[in-house]
């Protein structure tokens, strides 16, 4: 039982009552407990299970005792009551942007609405615009969410699937007859979100290892089984297949499953045109070609170098112009996880971190990391805590003193004092310019008001990365991967704006967000403009993210000098303007 499962109950509670038309007063009970089951600074799980809720604001009760039911029993009769009332499919509708509780009730009663498949149809032939309250505009809002919807079934985010795929790998490493082994596909490539991941292994016994495979225990479900391959399903329903090959055939094999389709149709040609087919096992000779019999291939870097390129890092294999490159001997030698010195944007218990300044700077420490940034929520992000100017400026003191303390000690290491500030409406900032000013950087973000017109919303982020205080420009377009569309917004545009202004951009990596996307990294290095990785932590351990963030700076090409936190501290502290601690 976590503090989630205890919140989204709770909430989805109020969407029922909601739904059965409920007294609102009820229902706000029920919302407000799960904001605070969400928010509450102790271990509100192991209270609820201990029945010892009373006296905390907000949770009532009648929801202290629902809430100990659930903690302690791991279901809630009233809750499963209420949901035996509506059909399953029901719920989906609730996944749908922009589709609330009101909207959903009156499909349910009018049109009867059921599920996703009927919504559709309804829309489609205009039933849903004829309902009062709708109309011609929303049925095509709601067509326009469903399709997303359609479009993510089956994916998976990285950040989700990086835990599992790393645990299977380490598992097959382990069997005796697994010669090598590597998460091909999509994921070696590092995209944002995959369909399947693609697993490969070397070895003499291929039967032994695709039985092994299938019979271990995070298996949900065997789809295919053969001699060398099989699919599964995780328990999470992520569809993970497994190829066996022999040890002469992995390096064409590795090549061929990490793709892209796009990049091998290329590398296919490649080799036609030296006098070679190149396929899923090896390369070899064309018929009727004189070139000269291919070598067994080790190695990819092998493969590639035998057709006259250079080593293609899986990142950057996409068919974006790295074949090219490769050939030319003019690809970027990309950046490493090694080679971060510090990072930027990073919250704490002031907003809505979970660690304090202490822990958070312990953790960088712990990381090798020479300076870490906190940037915590101004004060329009309300609902994330937000900083009013006297707790900031109380803020900026503590980080002083600690990093006095850090002197003290003799540790080589240095907090920054930023704040991550709403950009508003209108592209102005959330602080005066003064309080901006004592500050050691700004991360600027938009956290509200993201369906403003394109035009407006670019407008907004030009005014805001123009401000010559804003240091950097958080998550650019504000998606939310397989969840929330990005925002509507020119993004040349603001690249543009960021050049001329020195504004860096970040690449956030929370595997929710890896925004700014990497398919836009190449424009922006060929503006002048530098990246900033940051893992948008909230607690010690999301320092983590900054892996993602790496892979997928990699997959944008980007190289060491890009990267404004792979810097020392002492050129850092010269580039913001500050004097080095003495
Ligand atoms: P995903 O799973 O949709 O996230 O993306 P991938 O790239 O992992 O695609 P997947 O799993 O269908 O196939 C793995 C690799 O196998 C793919 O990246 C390239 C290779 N491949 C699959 N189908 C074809 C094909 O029709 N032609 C060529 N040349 N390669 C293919
Ligand atoms: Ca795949
Ligand atoms: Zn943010």
């Amino acid at each position: 039982m976590t503090r989630e499962t205890l919140a989204d109950t709770l909430e989805e509670i109020a969407l029922l009552l909601e739904l059965k038309g409920e007294n609102p007063f009820k229902i706000r009970a029920y919302r407000t407990g799960a904001e605070t089951v969400a928010q509450f600074p102790g271990d509100i799980v192991a209270l609820a299970r201990e029945g010892k809720l009373e006296g905390i604001k907000g949770i009532g009760d009648a929801l202290q005792q629902k809430l100990h039911e659930l903690a302690s029993t791991g279901s809630l009769a009233f809750h499963e009551k209420l949901k035996a009332e509506f059909p399953a499919g029901l719920f989906d509708l609730f996944d749908l942007q922009g589709l609330g509780p009101k909207k959903i009730k009156a499909l349910h009663e009018s049109l009867g609405v059921d599920s996703v498949v009927r919504l559709k149809a309804l829309c489609e032939s205009g039933e849903v615009a004829k309902l009062p309250g709708f109309g011609a505009k929303t049925a095509e809002k709601i067509l326009e969410a469903i399709a997303f919807r359609e479009s993510n079934a089956d994916r998976f985010r990285l950040g989700d699937v990086a835990a599992p795929v790393e645990e299977i790998l380490e598992s097959l490493r382990g069997h005796p007859h697994c010669l090598r082994v590597e998460a091909a596909g999509s994921y070696r490539r590092a995209k944002e979100t995959v369909h399947d991941v693609d697993f490969l292994v070397a070895t003499g016994q291929p039967e032994a290892i695709i039985e092994f495979f299938v019979a271990q225990p995070w298996v949900g479900r065997v789809i295919a089984k053969g001699p060398t391959k099989a699919s599964i399903n995780l328990t999470s329903g992520l569809q993970c297949d497994l190829r066996a090959v022999s040890n002469a055939e992995y390096a064409c094999a590795l090549a061929y499953f990490t793709g892209s389709k796009e990049h091998n149709v290329a590398m296919r040609g490649r080799a036609l045109e030296r006098g070679y087919t190149l396929n899923e096992y090896r390369l070899a000779v064309k018929e009727g070609s004189d070139a000269p019999e291919a070598p067994v291939f080790e190695s990819e870097a092998q493969l590639h170098r035998f057709l006259g390129l250079d080593y293609i890092a899986p990142e950057l294999r996409e068919n974006t112009g790295e074949i090219e490159a490769a050939a030319e001997g003019d690809l970027p030698r990309l950046v490493e996880l090694e080679n971060l010195r510090g990072t930027f944007h990073n919250h704490t218990v002031a907003s809505d971190g979970k660690n304090t300044l202490e822990e958070m700077a312990a953790a960088a420490i712990e990381h090798g990391l020479q300076y870490l940034g906190i940037a915590d929520h101004s004060k329009a992000s309300f609902q994330a805590n937000g900083l009013d100017e006297a707790r900031l400026r109380a803020q900026i003191a503590e980080i002083r003193a600690l990093n006095e303390r850090f002197r003290a000690k003799g540790v080589k290491f240095r907090l920054f004092a930023g704040s991550e500030v709403d950009i508003l409406k209108d592209g102005s900032l959330d602080y005066d310019d003064d309080l901006l000013g004592e500050l050691d950087y700004v991360v600027a973000s938009v956290h509200n008001s993201m369906t403003l017109p394109e035009a407006a919303m670019t407008e907004r982020l030009i005014r805001a990365v123009s401000h010559p205080r804003v240091t950097m420009l958080g998550h650019l377009t504000g998606r939310l991967l397989l969840e929330r569309e990005p925002y509507a917004v020119d993004i040349p545009a603001v690249i543009e704006a960021c050049a001329e202004h020195g504004t860096v951009i970040e690449l956030n990596c929370n595997p929710w967000r890896l925004d700014m996307d990497w398919r836009w990294w190449k424009y922006a290095v060929s503006k002048g403009v530098k990246c900033v990785i940051n893992p948008d932590a909230h607690r010690t351990s999301q320092l983590e993210y900054l892996a993602f963030g790496i892979r997928l700076a990699r997959k944008g090409w980007l190289r060491r000098e890009d990267v404004i936190n792979t810097l020392d501290l002492a050129v850092v502290e010269e580039w913001l303007g500050l004097d080095p601690l003495p």
